[in-house]
Parts: structure tokens; sequence; C-alpha cells
């Protein structure tokens, strides 16, 4: 595995047998299967259940929940190896860790906890979770899904759109403004009346992950669906810095795959009768790219740091995501070149990782959102509005 700067010898024990686990999971259960989902644009739901098995949903939510109980860096690597096998299935992952299980576990009453964590640790339940909305995607705080007071239940009504697993999900966090112009968190069952989630067809990225749509048409929701100890814009701001961090390490898991591949295929390719790998301009490739990887793994180590002890910001999360998934597209486009036309071939995983990646460097906030979250933290003046 890619470690230049033997970064191993900074994890614990624990962290290493999280990544080592995942990475055999992924090598034995998803490559030799992802490119023919990707190509025929379905998802492997059958992987649903053995991400529950393996651990790969909730690991940081604690044991008393289902979850795995493991630290925030243990999560990270998680995200890596799930991501050398595809993005789509990181977005599984990490929208039901990050942005289900996170909400209803720091959110929830106890009750909520209860009913729902296990079965979405054990993948019994999958979950989605909806901000983004048709006329709302990098500025949330304009949602225009709502919720009106109706005594012991409130009535849901608006849109969500390019929502990661919504047309498969058992369950969605939904955020929605009440009267008083507050945002709430709502659990919203499969099945409640006025619930629809069509799926979004046509994706060139993704394929092989379900994006839909959530339309409320008078839902009701009873009151103990809502998530009861936090409101505002805050709430779901809270879930992306913990999807995040995730994507900051998971892009270093697609580089990685990239990058091996472009290696092991530039010592095979022979051209003017030596490998390509012994050209000045592929070398260039690679060295870039290695070194690229290894200052990504090391900002994602740091922030896995700063976040175990309770001291990541939201800003340090923004940088993180941005550089490293800007880092993967970067390496996965070099990558697709020293493979020539093989490079847009499905017998190898890089056109695949390039075209995920063009939705990863979007979800999440857009690449250019984070450089503002930046910019507004370095000037003090938000250039958002
Ligand atoms: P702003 O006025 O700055 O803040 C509103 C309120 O939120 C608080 N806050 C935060 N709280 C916790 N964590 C954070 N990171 C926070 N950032 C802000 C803030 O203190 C304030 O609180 P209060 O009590 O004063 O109300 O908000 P703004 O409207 O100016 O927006 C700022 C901006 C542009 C950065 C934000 O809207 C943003 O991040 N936009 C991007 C939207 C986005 O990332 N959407 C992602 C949707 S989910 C998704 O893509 C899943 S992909 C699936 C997968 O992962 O696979
Ligand atoms: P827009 O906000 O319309 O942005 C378009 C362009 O304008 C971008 O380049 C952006 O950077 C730029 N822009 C916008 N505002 C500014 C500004 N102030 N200054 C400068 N430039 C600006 N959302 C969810 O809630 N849940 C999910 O599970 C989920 N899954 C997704 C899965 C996929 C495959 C995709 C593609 C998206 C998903 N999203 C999800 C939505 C995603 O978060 C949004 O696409 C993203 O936040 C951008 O919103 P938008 O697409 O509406 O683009």
């Amino acid at each position: 595995m890619t470690d230049f700067y033997n970064i191993d010898d900074l994890l614990n024990e624990e962290q290493k047998i999280a990544r080592d686990a995942t990475n055999a999971f992924i090598t034995k259960d998803v490559k030799p299967i992802i490119e023919e989902f990707a190509q025929k644009s379905e998802a492997p739901q059958h992987l649903i259940q053995k991400f529950g098995e393996m651990g790969l949903f909730g690991p940081a939510i604690p044991t008393e929940y289902g979850g795995g109980g493991m630290d925030d860096i243990a999560y990270g690597l998680i995200m890596q190896e799930v991501e050398r096998g595809d993005s789509g299935l990181r977005s599984m992952a990490s929208v039901q860790s990050s942005l289900v299980m996170y909400p209803i576990y720091t959110f929830g009453s106890d009750e909520q906890r209860k009913k729902y964590l296990p079965k979405l640790a054990s993948g019994e339940y999958l979950g989605c979770f909806g901000l983004t909305e048709p006329n709302h995607g990098s500025n949330p705080s304009g949602m225009e899904t709502h919720l009106i007071d109706k005594g012991d239940y409130y009535l849901l009504n608006g849109a969500k759109m390019w929502i990661t697993n919504s047309p498969i999900a058992d369950i969605a966090v939904v955020w929605a403004r009440d009267e008083n112009k507050r945002v709430k968190g709502v659990i919203v069952e499969k099945g409640m009346a006025g619930f629809t989630a069509p799926e979004i067809h046509n994706k060139w990225s993704l394929r092989a992950s379900i994006t839909g749509e959530l339309v409320f048409d008078n839902v009701k929701i009873p009151k103990e669906n809502v998530l009861p100890k936090k409101d505002g814009l805050g709430a779901p701001l809270m879930c992306l810095d913990s999807a995040r961090y995730g994507i900051a390490w998971g892009a270093i898991g697609a580089a990685i795959d990239c990058y091996e591949t472009a290696r092991d295929y530039s010592l095979e390719r022979k051209q003017f009768d030596k490998p390509i790998g012994g050209f000045q301009l592929t070398q260039k490739k690679l060295s870039e790219m290695l070194t690229e990887i290894t200052k990504a793994q090391l900002l994602a180590l740091r922030l896995g740091q700063l976040k175990v002890n309770g001291k990541a910001t939201s800003t340090q999360i923004s940088m993180a995501k941005r550089n490293n998934v800007e880092m993967a597209l970067k390496v996965a486009r070099e990558a697709r070149q020293i493979l020539g036309g093989m490079g847009i071939s499905g017998e190898y995983p890089i056109m695949r990782h390039m075209m995920n990646l063009e939705s990863v460097i979007t979800y999440e906030g857009t690449h250019d959102i984070h450089l503002l979250i930046l910019g507004a933290d370095i000037t003090g003046i938000p250039a958002f509005k």
C-alpha cells in the first residue's frame, strides 16, 4: 500500500486493524464486481448488509447503539479504503455514518437512538440525508421545504434534490424550516403517506450509487420524529463537517488506486523498446502523484488528530476536503494519460474514479464554496453573499 512517509508508524493497532480489514473486504468483495455495476449504472445493493457486517456503518458511533466505538482516524482510514473501491460506495458509507447516524446520535432523543441506530449500523436500514433543494444547493439557508405545526404532528411540504440513496432508503433525515423560520431535522420513514423518492437517471458519475429526489406532499410527521437537541442551520452544517472530514480521507483511496494502477502499467507497457515508466515524462507524472498523495495523507492524519482531540475547525475540514479531492482528480487525470488508450477502458478503474470525483468535488460543498469558507476565515469577510 502506498505509504511513502511511513504514516503507518503513526497509527495505533485499532486503526491499522480497521484499515486492513476494510482493505481486504474491498479487495475481495468490491474490486471484482464494481466496474460491471458502474457500467450498468446499478448500485450493488447486496453489499449493504455486508457493509453492516464489516462495521463500515457508524464506526465512530458508540457500541451501545451498534456502532464501532472507534476514533475518527479509524473512521477516516475506513473511508479511504472504501473509496479505493469506489466513491459511490464511500458515499453510501459516509451518508449512513456521518449524515444519518451522526445526527440521530448527536441531536436525537434516546428513543430515536435506540430505535434507529442499531438497524442503521447493521445495514438492516439504509438512510439518506436531505438538505439540497432544486433551487438551493450551495445556499441551503434559502431552503423552501417547511413544517407546519398541527398539534401532535407536523405537516411537511417541499422537495429535496440530488439525494444519495434516496430511492432505496428506509429513512431520510430531512432539514426543513418551521413556522418560526428555524431549521429543524426530522426523520421521514419510507411509506409515509405523501412521501416519494424518485430516482435521478442518466448520471455519468457515481454510476454505482443511486441518487434521487425527496418529495413531500403534506407528509404527516409525528412530533417524536423531530430531532430535539439542536435546531438552526448549524445542525446540518455540523453533519457536513463530519462527512467532509471522511471525504478528505476517502479521496486519498481513489487517488492511490489510480496511482498504483498507472505505476504498475508503466512498468509493463513497452514503447520504443522500453517500459514507458522509463521515460522521464512518465516518471515526472508518477513522482508528482506520489508527492501529492503523501501531502494529502499527512493533511488528513493531522486533521484526524485534531478531530480526535475535539480541536478540528470547520475551516480546517474545508481545506482538507478541497485539497484532497482536487488532488485525487488531478492524479486520476494524470494516471489516465499514462495508460494511453487503455486509460478510458473499464478494464482499469481510472476513468470510473475520475468520473466519480467530478461529483465528489461538487457535493458536500463545491470546490469554490470551500475556497470561500477559507477566504472568510482569513479575512473575516464572507464572500458568499
Ligand atoms: P452561516 O450564516 O455562516 O451559518 C449559519 C449558522 O450555522 C452555523 N455554522 C456552523 N455550525 C456548525 N458547523 C459548521 N461548519 C457551521 N458553519 C456555520 C453558524 O454559526 C450559524 O449559526 P447561527 O446559530 O448563528 O444561525 O451560513 P451561510 O448561510 O452563510 O452558509 C455558509 C456556507 C455557504 C458555508 C454553507 O451554506 C455551506 O456550507 N454551503 C454548502 C452546502 C453543502 O455543502 N451542501 C451539502 C449537502 S449534503 C451532500 O452533498 C451529501 S453528498 C453525499 C455524500 O457525501 O456522499
Ligand atoms: P449550485 O449551488 O447551483 O452551484 C453552481 C455553481 O455556482 C458551482 O460552481 C458553485 O461553486 C457556484 N457558486 C454558488 N454560489 C456561489 C458563490 N456564492 N460564489 C461563487 N460561486 C458560487 N445533497 C444532499 O443534501 N444530500 C445528498 O445526499 C446529496 N448527494 C449528492 C450526490 C450527488 C451525485 C451530487 C452530484 C450531489 C449531491 N448532493 C446532495 C447535492 C450537492 O451537495 C450539491 O450539488 C452541491 O452542494 C452544489 O449545489 P448545486 O448543485 O445546487 O450547485
